[in-house]
């Protein structure tokens, strides 16, 4: 049998903590897909296809990633491709809370389990977020997300 996961989340964009822990997924998995969440009410810097576009570029090296977006609950992205597991990373004490409420929603809705990984702490200070405040203000993130999403930034941010 097939072993697979999913790593979820904005990826707007994708940095390096997202990617140290779809790494260490492709590791422990036969199968992962990283599925991009669409959220109507959270318009992002960067569309949906160029996130997944950025993401398919800098997982293209472990073979076994598959990169999808999704409108939904994640228990039905689960449910759709046969995904018995959620892999997420955990920062810090602050991430907790929230990661066991969903963790234990999602299980509750279809039990789905989640396990934890915790961040290499390199990246424990890191965010899609932190990373656009900091790239907005013209400072520097290139030892924070991969070449190719340092230019999608750069570009996207002098045009705006
Ligand atoms: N180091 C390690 N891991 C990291 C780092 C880092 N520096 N930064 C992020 N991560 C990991 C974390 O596990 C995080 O959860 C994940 O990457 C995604 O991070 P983001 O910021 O891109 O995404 P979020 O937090 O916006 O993602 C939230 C989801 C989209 C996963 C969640 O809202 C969801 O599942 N939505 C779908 C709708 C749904 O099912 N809702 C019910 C939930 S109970």
């Amino acid at each position: 049998q097939v072993r697979r996961a999913v790593c979820p989340g904005s990826f707007d964009p994708i940095t390096n903590g997202h990617l140290d822990i779809i790494s260490r997924a492709s590791r422990l998995y036969d199968e992962v897909y990283v599925a991009v969440m669409i959220n109507k009410s959270k318009r992002g810097l960067f569309e949906i296809d160029e996130r997944i576009d950025l993401i398919r570029q800098v997982t293209a090296e472990y073979g076994n990633v598959r990169v999808e977006s999704f409108h939904g609950l994640l228990v039905d992205f689960c449910k759709e491709r046969d995904i018995p597991a959620i892999v997420k990373g955990l920062r810090a004490v602050s991430d907790f809370d929230y990661e066991l409420q969903m963790a234990q929603m999602n299980n509750g809705l279809s039990g789905v389990e989640t396990l934890f990984v915790p961040t290499n702490p390199t990246y424990s200070f890191l965010s899609s977020s932190l990373v656009k405040e900091v790239a907005t203000w013209g400072g520097d993130v290139s030892h924070l997300v991969p070449p190719v999403v340092l230019e999608a930034l750069n570009k996207r941010l002098r045009k705006d």
